[in-house]
């Protein structure tokens, strides 16, 4: 049963305080990563709220939002995780690539295959790209990891949220676009490779798959007409809980709480906020506008992420729907606005 915005808020205020320590002691010590609040009032705080865009210079609502099928997201999701752990190099990763690349059957297709060279040895590294022409000049791109992590290979992990998750509610986006075509911009979605670490998170040792494609892209010009890069990780929670993310850009996240808004699902966004590197990261670092969606409180003090507990039994129909209809909101919005980014 799905609660209302003002149940959330009461249900969730009491633990906030809480959440956020545990939260910044757990980063600590399982992973040494990047994932840090900022300092209130500190001088990026104050940059980010000013390059927040205000609601009401956004296109009216167009009439009534596309929806996605839930149901077929959930079933998607089900038989992504079913293949048990899909580290790199692995027969289970073999078997979804298959997966995927049968969907996406008829659809222009184009695979990004590469060797990485990564601690633990080479290993290939398959990115897998739907293209979606669109009738606007520029892409948005909606990306989610396929890859579960080469350390939990053996520990009977299958990553239903991380990894799972992502990689369903992408298969239903390219049912929907299929079905419908862009009116806008084109629209790419990328099953990213080799996002998690081979060992311990570190610059050199994650998204190797995204390290890639930025190079690719930036050296084929492919960069310049990216007007957003979206990237949806860890979104079936049922306890759905999307972090604001310092190193996005403030005005697509300010469009991406106006599309939930419209929706009434903006009780599940931007509650906190962290700095946190992801797929969008290496984008991030060549200038292109990014977002990444991730609710990284899954369980008490995000307790399930990267354990043999991330399983579908935490993971609700109803946070792929909100997550799918807010990005397909999202793409309306961008495909409306009279400038990409604004001016
Ligand atoms: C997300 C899911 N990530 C790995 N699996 C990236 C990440 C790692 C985000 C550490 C925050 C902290
Ligand atoms: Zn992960």
């Amino acid at each position: 049963m799905r609660k209302s915005p003002e149940d959330w808020k009461l249900s969730r205020a009491p633990v906030c305080v809480l959440l956020t320590l545990a939260f910044t002691i757990a980063m600590v010590a399982c992973s040494g990563k990047k994932a840090e609040a900022p300092e209130a009032g500190s001088q990026a705080a104050q940059k980010k709220a000013s390059a927040q865009l205000n609601p009401a210079s956004l296109p009216a609502d167009s009439g009534p939002p596309r929806s996605i099928d839930a149901s077929r997201a959930w079933k998607y999701t089900k038989e992504v995780t079913a293949f048990g752990a899909r580290p790199v190099g692995s027969a289970n990763h073999k078997k979804l690539e298959a997966y995927i690349h049968v969907h996406l059957k008829g659809i222009d297709v184009q695979d990004d295959d590469f060797v990485a060279d990564t601690i633990e040895g080479k290993f290939p590294i398959h990115n897998i790209l739907a293209k979606f022409p669109g009738t606007k000049d520029g892409i948005i791109v909606i990306a989610g990891h396929y890859d579960t992590n080469y350390p939990f290979r053996n520990n009977g992990y299958v990553g239903a949220n991380d990894g799972g998750s992502s990689t369903g509610l992408l298969l239903e986006l390219a049912d929907q676009l299929r079905k419908e075509k862009p009116q806008g911009y084109a629209v790419w979605l990328l099953w990213s490779d080799g996002e998690e670490a081979m060992k311990d998170w570190t610059s050199t040792d994650s998204l190797y798959g995204t390290r890639h494609l930025a190079k690719v892209w930036e050296q084929d010009g492919t960069l310049k007409k990216i007007k957003a890069f979206i990237v949806e990780d860890m979104i079936g929670d049922a306890d759905l809980n999307i972090e604001r993310d310092q190193s996005s850009a403030p005005w697509l996240e300010s469009v991406i709480y106006e599309a939930a808004t419209r929706l009434g699902d903006q009780s599940h966004f931007f509650h906190r906020e962290l700095n946190i590197e992801d797929d969008h990261t290496p984008f991030v670092q060549l200038g292109v506008p990014c977002a990444d969606l991730i609710d990284f409180d899954y369980g008490y003090g995000n307790v399930f992420w990267h354990t043999p507990q991330d399983t579908m039994d935490k993971l609700s129909p109803q946070s792929l729907q909100i997550v799918g209809d807010v990005i397909l909101e999202t793409i309306r919005i961008l495909n409306a606005m009279p400038a990409v980014p604004p001016k």
